[in-house]
C-alpha cells in the first residue's frame, strides 16, 4: 500500500498537481509534504539501471531505479528467469550497498595475534602499499618454492572472475582453488554424472510437468533458482488447465511442504531408501517406461519381489545395467523395507509410486535435504534413476540439462607458464603433489577440511590465503576449526563487510558491493537454456573499492614475468568481459542497455523413445555426445563411472554415519528460509523484519521441537533450552513448539548467530553450525549437514 501511495504520490507531484489528497496518506514521519512546501523540485534525473541480483545464486535480472544518482528502488527485470519479479532479498538489496558498515577501503591489520576475541586493529593503507606487500610476499613464497601454500577459497563465484582466480593460481603456481561447492550442493552433481555423464544441476521443465516429488529441496524458499520457481509454483498450480501435483518429502514442514499438496516426513538421510522403494513398486507392478527403460524380451515376464533375472532375458533401450541393478538392490528392497527404513507408511510408498509412473510428465527432484549426508550422492542417485524409470530425461515436462554460454575463451594461459607453474602443474599432474583440501576421486572441493588439514600440516600448511565471497568462520561445520586454524596464515580479504573471516584477515582488500560491481553472471541449469546476465554498477562506488577481479590482474601484472605479460595482455576485467561475449553475438552496449543475453530456446528433447535436436532426430552417437554422457551413452543404472574408482555401481541406501553418542536423540535440521541472502542475509534490516514467516520471529532464531518430544524434556513453548551436539558445543535460545517437526527433528534455522559483519547481524540469534560434526560425503565431498544428532534440554 504504501510504495502504491508513494508512486502516486511521485506522479501527481512529477506533474506539478495538487500534492493535499497523496500527501494524506503517508503517515506523519515520512510525509515528503514539508520539503515539498519549502520549494522541493521534483527529480531532476531518473532512470532505471538493469544489473543482476546477487542476494542468492539464482541471478535474477534486476533493474534498479535512480534519482538524482541514488539507487532508491529494485525491481524485477524482464530476464527469462525471473520475468520482472524479484523477491524479499532482492528488494533489500539497497541495504546492502548503502549498509553503514561497509568497510570503506584498503585495511591493513596492525594486532599480529588473531583470535575470536582479538581485535584486528585494522588501519586504513592505501591499494598501493597493500598492493606493493602483497604482491612481494607472493614472489617471495615463489622464490622459496612453496607457491603451493597459497590458497584461493571461494563462495558464491558466477563468472568470468572464476577463471581470473583460476588463471591466476595456474600462472602463479598453486593447485589450490578451494570454491565452497562441497558445502553446498556437490552429492546432487556427482549423482547426475554417475547416472547420466552431466556433472552439473538439472534443469526442469517445470511449466509442463504433472507431477514433482520433492525429497528435501525447498522447492519455493530455498533450491534455485527461487523466484523461478516460485514462478513455476504459480504456473503449475493456478496458470493451466491440469494443475500438477507436488509432493514435498521433508523432515519439518517448511513452506514449501504446506504448500504441496501432501508433505510426507521422512527420517533423516534415508530418502534413498523411500526412492528405492518407489523404483521397486514401478518395477513389480510394470509400471516403468517401456519406450525409455526397454522391456523382456518375452512377454508375461515380470519382475518379483526376491527374485533374480537373466540379463538376457531383458532388453534395454536408453538404461544400461537395469537387470543389473534389480538384483543386486532392488529385488530385495520393497515397500516394506523401505517403509521400515524411512517411518513413510507402506501403502504411501506403494501409492506415491503408482502416482508418480502414471501422471506424466513427472519430476523426481531432490536437493540438499537428501544430499547433505554422508550416503548423499547414494541418496541422490535414488531419486534420480526415478526420473529414467518414468521416461522423465530430457521429456517434455521432465528433467534436462542446460547448454553452456558459447563465450569467446580467453587467450591460453599455456605459452605463459614459467618453470615454477609448469613444475607445479606436472607435479599435480602425477599426484606427487596434492590440493590443500586432498580431494579426491570425484570431489570438486573438500572445503570443509582445509582447517583440519593444514593444523595437520597434512599435506602441508598453507602460508596465504585470498578469500573470495565466503566465510568459512561461519558458514563450515564446527567453524572452530577455521578459528584455530587460520591463526597463522597470511590472510587477504575481499569482503565489503567486516565478517567473521574478515577479522583474521591481514589486508581487507575491499571488493565493490553487487550494485557497483561489473560480472557476467549466468544462470544455474533451470531454463535449459542458456541465459547470462550483466551486474553493471547502478550508481558509482561509494568508497574506494575496486572489483576483486581487477585486483588480480593487478597483483598478476606485478608478478612481472611471463605471468605478467598475461595478465597485461588481459588489461582489466571489463576487457575480459568484452572478449567473452563477441561469442554470444551480443554487443557491449546492447547488454549494457538490456542487462541480459538470453539463446531463449531449448535445442534438445526426448520424445517417445527417441531423442531430437530442433526437430531433427539424433543417432546414438549424439546422444552420447550431447546428453547422454556415460562412457555407454546410456542412464546407467550401475554406473560404470563408479565402477572404474572402485566404487560400488548401483543406486542404493547406505545407513548414514550420524555424529552421535549416547543421549543424542533428536536430529539436527538447519534450514534455508525464503529471507536467507545464503550467511549475508542477518546484516539486512529488512530481511530481519519477515526473517521467519513460519514462527513469525524476526531478528532471532527458535529451536522448533515437536510438542510430544518437548514434553518428554519438560520443555514448554518460548522456555529457553540447550542444544548440545557431540562436538562437545552447545547453544541456547527459545524452545518454539511445532507439530510440522517430525518427532525425532530439531529445526534451528540458519542465518543468525554472526560474532562480526555487521551492526545488525552483530551477536544476535545462534548459529547451528558450532553444533554440526564436521561429517562428509566420501564420494562427492558433499558435507553432511544433516547427519548431526543432538540433545535438547531447559537451560
Ligand atoms: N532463500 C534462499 N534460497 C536459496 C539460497 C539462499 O541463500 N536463500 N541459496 C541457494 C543455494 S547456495 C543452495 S545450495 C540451495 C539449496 O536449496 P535446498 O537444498 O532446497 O535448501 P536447504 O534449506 O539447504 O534444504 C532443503 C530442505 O531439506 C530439508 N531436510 C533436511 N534434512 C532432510 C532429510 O534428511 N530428508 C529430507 N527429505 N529433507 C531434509 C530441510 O528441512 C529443508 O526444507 O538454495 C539456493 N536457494
Ligand atoms: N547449517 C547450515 N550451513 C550451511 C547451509 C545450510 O543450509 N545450513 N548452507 C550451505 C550452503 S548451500 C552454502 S552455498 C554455504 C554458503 O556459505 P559461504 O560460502 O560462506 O557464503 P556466505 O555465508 O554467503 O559468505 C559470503 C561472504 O562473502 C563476503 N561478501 C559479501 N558480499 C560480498 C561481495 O560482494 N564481494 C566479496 N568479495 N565478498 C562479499 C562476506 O564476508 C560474506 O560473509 O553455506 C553452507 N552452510
Ligand atoms: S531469487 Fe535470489 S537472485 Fe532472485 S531476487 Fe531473490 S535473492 Fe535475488
Ligand atoms: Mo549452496
Amino acid at each position: 500500500m504504501k510504495s502504491i501511495t508513494r508512486r502516486s504520490f511521485l506522479k501527481i507531484a512529477g506533474a506539478g498537481g495538487a500534492t493535499a489528497a497523496a500527501s494524506s496518506l503517508l503517515p506523519a514521519p515520512f510525509s515528503p509534504l514539508s520539503p515539498l512546501k519549502k520549494g522541493f523540485k521534483p527529480a531532476l534525473k531518473e532512470e532505471w539501471v538493469a544489473s543482476v541480483c546477487q542476494q542468492c545464486p539464482a541471478a535474477c535480472g534486476i533493474k534498479v531505479k535512480i534519482i538524482n544518482g541514488r539507487a532508491v528502488k529494485i525491481e524485477g527485470n524482464s530476464h527469462p528467469s525471473n520475468q520482472g519479479r524479484v523477491c524479499p532479498k532482492g528488494q533489500a538489496g539497497l541495504q546492502i550497498l548503502y549498509d553503514p558498515d561497509r568497510i570503506k577501503g584498503p585495511l591493513k591489520r596492525t594486532n599480529p595475534e588473531k583470535g575470536p576475541y582479538q581485535d584486528p586493529l585494522f588501519v586504513p593503507v592505501s591499494w598501493e602499499e597493500a598492493l606493493t606487500d602483497i604482491a612481494s610476499r607472493l614472489g617471495k613464497l615463489r622464490q622459496e618454492g612453496k607457491s603451493h601454500t597459497v590458497a584461493f577459497m571461494s563462495g558464491r563465484i558466477q563468472g568470468k572472475n572464476k577463471d581470473i582466480i583460476n588463471l591466476f593460481a595456474k600462472l602463479y603456481g598453486t593447485p589450490n582453488h578451494v570454491g565452497h561447492s562441497s558445502i553446498c550442493a556437490d552429492a546432487s552433481k556427482l549423482a547426475h554424472y554417475v547416472l547420466d555423464g552431466n556433472k552439473s544441476y538439472a534443469a526442469y521443465d517445470w511449466d509442463n510437468t504433472n507431477y514433482l516429488i520433492s525429497f528435501g529441496a525447498g522447492f519455493i524458499e530455498a533450491w534455485r533458482p527461487t523466484v523461478r520457481l516460485l514462478r513455476a509454483y504459480g504456473q503449475m498450480r493456478r496458470g493451466r488447465p491440469i494443475r500438477a501435483k507436488i509432493v514435498q518429502v521433508d523432515t519439518r514442514l517448511s513452506v514449501s511442504a504446506t504448500k504441496a499438496n501432501e508433505w510426507i516426513p521422512i527420517t533423516p538421510g534415508t530418502d534413498g531408501a523411500m526412492a528405492l522403494g518407489m523404483a521397486h513398486v514401478i518395477l513389480t507392478e510394470g509400471l516403468w517406461s517401456r519406450e525409455f527403460v526397454g522391456d523382456f524380451t518375452a512377454t508375461g515376464k515380470r519382475f518379483k519381489e526376491g527374485k533374480s533375472i537373466a540379463p538376457e532375458e531383458f532388453q534395454e533401450k536408453w538404461t544400461k545395467g537395469l537387470v543389473d541393478w534389480w538384483n543386486a538392490m532392488l529385488k530385495d528392497f520393497s515397500p516394506k523395507k523401505a517403509a521400515e527404513t524411512t517411518g513413510v507408511p507402506v501403502s504411501t510408498i506403494r501409492r506415491l509410486a503408482r502416482e508418480f509412473a502414471t501422471t506424466p510428465p513427472a519430476i523426481a527432484g531432490a536437493e540438499r535435504g537428501a544430499g547433505a549426508h554422508t550416503n548423499g550422492t547414494y541418496n541422490r542417485m535414488c531419486i534420480h534413476a526415478l526420473n529414467a524409470l518414468v521416461g522423465s530425461m530430457f521429456a517434455f515436462g521432465g528433467v534436462m540439462y542446460q547448454e553452456n554460454p558459447p563465450y569467446t575463451p580467453l587467450a591460453s594461459e599455456e605459452p605463459y607458464m614459467d618453470d615454477v607453474s609448469k613444475d607445479i602443474d606436472a607435479k599435480v599432474k602425477t599426484g606427487e603433489l596434492k590440493r590443500i583440501d586432498k580431494k579426491t576421486g570425484f570431489m570438486e572441493n573438500f572445503y570443509q577440511d582445509v582447517a583440519d588439514n593444514h593444523l595437520k600440516s597434512d599435506p602441508y600448511k598453507l602460508n596465504m590465503l585470498f578469500i573470495y565471497l565466503t566465510n568459512p568462520l561461519f558458514s563450515t561445520p564446527e567453524p572452530g576449526r577455521f578459528y584455530e586454524a587460520f591463526k597463522d596464515i597470511f590472510i587477504v580479504e575481499s569482503t565489503p563487510f567486516l565478517s567473521e573471516t574478515a577479522t583474521y584477515a591481514d589486508y581487507i582488500l575491499p571488493d565493490h558491493s553487487y550494485l557497483e560491481n561489473t560480472l557476467d553472471v549466468p544462470i544455474y541449469p533451470s531454463l535449459g537454456y542458456p541465459v547470462v546476465g550483466l551486474r553493471q554498477p547502478v550508481v558509482a562506488p561509494l568508497y574506494d573499492t575496486r572489483n576483486f577481479a581487477d585486483t588480480l590482474i593487478e597483483l598478476g601484472k606485478r608478478a612481472g614475468g611471463k605471468m605478467g605479460d598475461y595478465f597485461s595482455s588481459l588489461g582489466n576485467f571489463e576487457n575480459v568481459l568484452k572478449t567473452s561475449i563477441k561469442g554470444l553475438g551480443i554487443t557491449w552496449e546492447q547488454w549494457q542497455q538490456m542487462g541480459v543475453w538470453s539463446k531463449g530456446t531449448i535445442s534438445y528433447r526426448y520424445k517417445n523413445g527417441r531423442f531430437y535436436k530442433d526437430s531433427q532426430e539424433l543417432d546414438e552417437v549424439a546422444v552420447k555426445d550431447k546428453l547422454l554422457k556415460t562412457n555407454s551413452g546410456k542412464f546407467e543404472l550401475r554406473s560404470s563411472a563408479l565402477e572404474e574408482k572402485g566404487y560400488n555401481p548401483y543406486p542404493q541406501y547406505q545407513t548414514p554415519n550420524y555424529a552421535t553418542g549416547p543421549g543424542y536423540d533428536l536430529y539436527l535440521n538447519t534450514p534455508k528460509l525464503i529471507t536467507h541472502a545464503e550467511g549475508r542475509g542477518a546484516n539486512v534490516p529488512n530481511l530481519q523484519e519477515i526473517f521467519n514467516v513460519e514462527d513469525q520471529t524476526k531478528w532471532e532464531v527458535k529451536v522448533h521441537l515437536h510438542p510430544e518430544a518437548a514434553q518428554k524434556r519438560g520443555i514448554k513453548n518460548g522456555d529457553l533450552v540447550w542444544v548440545e551436539s557431540p562436538t562437545g558445543n552447545k547453544i541456547r535460545a527459545q524452545a518454539e513448539l511445532f507439530e510440522g517437526c517430525h518427532p525425532q527433528v530439531v529445526v534451528i534455522p540458519y542465518e543468525l548467530g554472526h560474532t562480526a559483519y555487521g551492526r545488525w547481524a552483530r551477536l544476535r540469534g545462534v548459529n547451528p553450525n558450532w553444533l554440526l560434526a564436521n561429517k562428509s560425503d566420501p564420494l562427492s565431498g558433499q558435507s553432511a549437514t544433516n547427519d548431526t544428532m543432538v540433545k535438547v534440554y531447559r537451560a
